[in-house]
């Protein structure tokens, strides 16, 4: 047997991970901030992106979460967003006159509920604070959505159950809710669709909160997360429909039931609370055996917890 170390059948080194083209980048950047011609603002940015020691908290560090192959490149994991808080065509999202009102800078954040130290503040002071512990890191995990669109992403951000460690839930509490911002004066989409169950909630048993895989993106490829990807910060639960991780978060509340969510609200079928990938159980209407990696529009089979089996699998037996 030539192989000597173990690793996980995800790892795989850095070099597997397509290099992206800075320059493009940066203006794609600025330009999903809705700002032309914006070199001060993303000095400012940068700057908002450096914890009080001067470590630099983007991208991270080099963790071992990490997938075969290439990740989707940048502008398609940028440009192709469902955030219905904003519009439901995916690559209008990003547009200035979308999402040009959204400010995300300062955040309110609450985490509260059944815990012994509830937390209130600047989302980029819990950010920092996470840098200056030493826990931001970049994880590259394999996204599925529901829709079965897919794609892989570095994400930078922090283990959920960092934020555990910080409040401390009480042994009543059972689950986590997460709720994102209602402003009808900042995204368009509270409006268009006015019989939603608004603000977007999402919800998470209390062990899959604490699941090392369970993860608070607060950037992707190696920035801070651009607003239509759900800056300042939103979770990432790679082994359920993308739906699951809720972006641009201002509560965290522990609770000891079951949260209603805004997809379980409006289909409970087709959008359960706990929804895994699994590719043996079709969407009502439509097949979940396979997926559609954005970019390529390659075909590939759909893995039984998105491939996370081996971190997961434990959690429902
Ligand atoms: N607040 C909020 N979070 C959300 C959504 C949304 O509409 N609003 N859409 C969800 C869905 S269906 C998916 S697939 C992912 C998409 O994330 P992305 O645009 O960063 O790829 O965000 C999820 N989180
Ligand atoms: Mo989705």
């Amino acid at each position: 047997m030539a192989n000597i170390i173990c690793r996980p059948d995800w790892h795989l080194p850095e070099s597997a991970v397509t290099p992206e083209a800075v320059y493009n980048d940066r203006r794609t950047f600025l330009r999903a901030m809705g700002f032309a011609g914006a070199s001060a603002l993303l000095s400012d940015a940068l700057q908002a992106a450096t914890a009080k020691d001067n470590l630099p908290l983007y991208p991270g560090k080099k963790s071992n979460y990490q997938v075969a192959g290439k990740a989707t490149p940048e502008e398609w994991a940028l440009g192709y967003n469902n955030f219905y808080e904003f519009h439901t065509q995916k690559h209008l999202v990003r547009h200035p006159q979308i999402i040009g009102k959204f400010v995300t800078e300062p955040w309110r954040l609450k985490i509260d509920g059944l815990v012994d130290k509830p937390w209130a503040g600047d989302a980029q002071d819990l950010i920092a604070d996470m840098g200056k512990k030493g826990f931001i890191e970049e994880r590259v995990y394999r996204f599925r959505c529901v829709e079965a669109w897919s794609m892989v992403c570095p994400w930078t951000g922090f283990a959920l159950s960092k934020i555990l460690d910080l409040v401390v839930p009480k042994k009543t509490a059972k689950f986590v809710r997460f709720e994102t911002f209602f402003d009808p004066k900042m995204a368009p989409g509270f409006q268009a669709l006015r019989n939603y169950p608004w603000p977007y909630t999402e919800g998470l048993r209390i062990d899959e909160a604490a699941n090392e895989l369970a993860f608070v993106a607060t950037g992707m490829y190696g920035k801070p997360l651009p607003k239509q990807n759900g800056a300042p910060l939103r979770t990432v639960v790679p082994w359920k429909y993308g739906y699951k991780s809720i972006k641009s978060i201002v509560r965290i509340e522990f609770t000891d039931k079951q949260p209603k969510t805004l997809w379980e609200s409006l289909s409970p079928e087709e959008y359960p609370f706990e929804s895994n990938v699994n590719p043996a159980v079709p969407h009502p209407r439509w097949s979940q055996a396979t997926e559609r990696r954005l970019s390529t529009d390659e075909r590939v089979a759909t893995l039984k917890y998105n491939g996370y089996a081996a971190q997961v699998a434990a959690l429902y037996k």
